[in-house]
């Protein structure tokens, strides 16, 4: 009798794990790469501060010619847009968050690139709309993202 409660025991545990296996959700693998790991300390704090903010694109660099490397967000704000702010590095955590302003709705893409060749790291930021492209050049000034110089922005951001 414990015998064959053991076998019974045995294939509800195996069945259990095969169903297990084959219900895994892919989904998981489709969350699109950040453009950097999960555990980024920039990036965490940006999380802990906006939790309702979800993460669609960042990069990593420093912005801000101080020698520590900061975080560019894209992000889909509490109403379904999309949005990009800036994470400026301070020592003791005591991290600053730039005013969010529009981005791209599809396809974000950000570059880092020296334009004038001297002080900030000035970044490209890309994408579209409903097959609209844009692009804008942007500096960090006074904690601000200022939009330097592009085109078609106002058609592809949300
Ligand atoms: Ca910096
Ligand atoms: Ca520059």
């Amino acid at each position: 009798m414990i015998r064959k409660i053991s076998y019974v025991m045995a294939m509800i545990i195996l069945i259990a794990g095969l169903s297990g296996c084959s219900s895994n959700p892919k989904s998981e693998n489709k969350k699109a790469d950040l453009g950097v790991p999960a555990d980024n300390e920039l990036l965490a704090y940006f999380k802990a501060q906006y939790p309702d903010r979800e993460p669609v694109q960042c990069a990593y660099e420093d912005i801000t010619s101080d020698g520590s490397k900061d975080l560019i967000v894209i992000f889909e704000n509490e109403k379904d847009k999309k949005q990009m702010c800036a994470v400026i590095a301070e020592e003791n955590e005591k991290h600053q968050l730039t005013e969010p302003i529009p981005a791209p709705a599809e396809n974000q893409k950000i570059q880092f690139k020296d334009i004038d060749e001297k002080d900030e790291l000035e970044f490209i930021v890309s994408g579209s709309k409903n097959g609209s492209v844009g692009y804008a050049i942007y500096r960090i000034i006074d904690n601000r993202m200022i939009n330097l110089f592009g085109e078609g922005m106002e058609d592809c951001c949300d």
